[in-house]
């Protein structure tokens, strides 16, 4: 074997690799490649690259109470925290710390002013929380992250977790997708859920790295002038969907496609 068969053949072992790597990826997923289990982990070096937009991880120290700022750790921009009462504890996480919801008996969320960053437009875009939550936290409605309220001007994006069972609004200019998993989450473990919109497959939630809801329709622009918003679609008392449990990396990446 001469040095360029030599080569030719690393080259072609190189591209059947890559073949049956991509082959088992869309076979997961139905044809569609499941989001990394270290995709909102991404050190901050590779958040342009790979459109990583906003990224929080509470790995930092101190007390969290009414005021505090996490500053976004994909780009520009932060979130405050609102609480009418008391503190959140920032507890194991999933890695390093979480943020425990709520202080007890009272209400409290992260708020980021709205930012163009966070506005997906009609690009692919998918967006995810890593959550702990008991059996008896679990509420009829329980918000984690969301841009937007139910009537937005301009839709919204919005992951949830109403009577245990995760789902994803995404709702555009052209049409409302609600999905849902018939599964719990509330068991007391840590679960990744990540809710995922393109323009070929409409929007899919995926648990834990599997395909668990999806339909596959045309949602269109979602562009708002609404705040990020992690744990309540605002500040209670009231009917807030204030979230109950551990939250822990939330995240927004924002395709350059669709
Ligand atoms: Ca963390």
């Amino acid at each position: 074997m001469t040095p360029m068969d030599s080569t030719r053949n690393a080259r072609r072992a190189r591209r059947a690799a890559v073949a049956v790597v991509s082959a088992a990826a869309l076979v997961l997923a139905g044809g569609f490649a499941v989001p990394s289990a270290g995709e909102d982990a991404a050190p901050r070096a590779a958040a342009a690259r790979t459109g990583v937009v906003f990224r929080l991880t509470f790995d930092g120290r101190g007390a969290v109470r009414d005021g505090t700022t996490f500053k976004n750790a994909a780009g520009k921009g932060k979130v405050r925290v609102r609480l009418d009462s008391g503190r959140f504890k920032r507890v194991r996480g999933k890695p390093g710390k979480a943020l425990r919801y709520p202080v007890a008996g009272g209400y409290g969320l992260l708020e980021g002013p709205d930012r163009k960053a966070w506005d997906p437009g009609r690009r692919d875009f998918r967006f995810g929380v890593r959550v702990k939550i008991a059996k008896s936290q679990a509420t009829a409605h329980m918000n984690a992250f969301q841009k937007g309220y139910h009537r937005q001007a301009g839709g919204q994006w919005k992951l949830q977790i109403d009577q245990g069972l995760p789902s994803c609004v995404v709702r555009g200019d052209i049409d409302r997708i609600l999905v849902r998993s018939a599964e719990p989450v509330t068991d007391g473990r840590w679960h990744r859920l990540v809710c995922w919109r393109t323009s070929e497959h409409g929007v899919r939630l995926f648990v834990d790295g599997a395909l668990v809801a999806d339909k596959d329709a045309p949602t269109g622009k979602v562009a708002n002038a609404a705040p990020i918003r992690i744990g309540a679609k605002k500040l209670g008392p009231g009917s807030v969907d204030q979230f109950h449990g551990r939250v822990d990396g939330p995240y927004l990446f924002v395709s350059s496609v669709g």
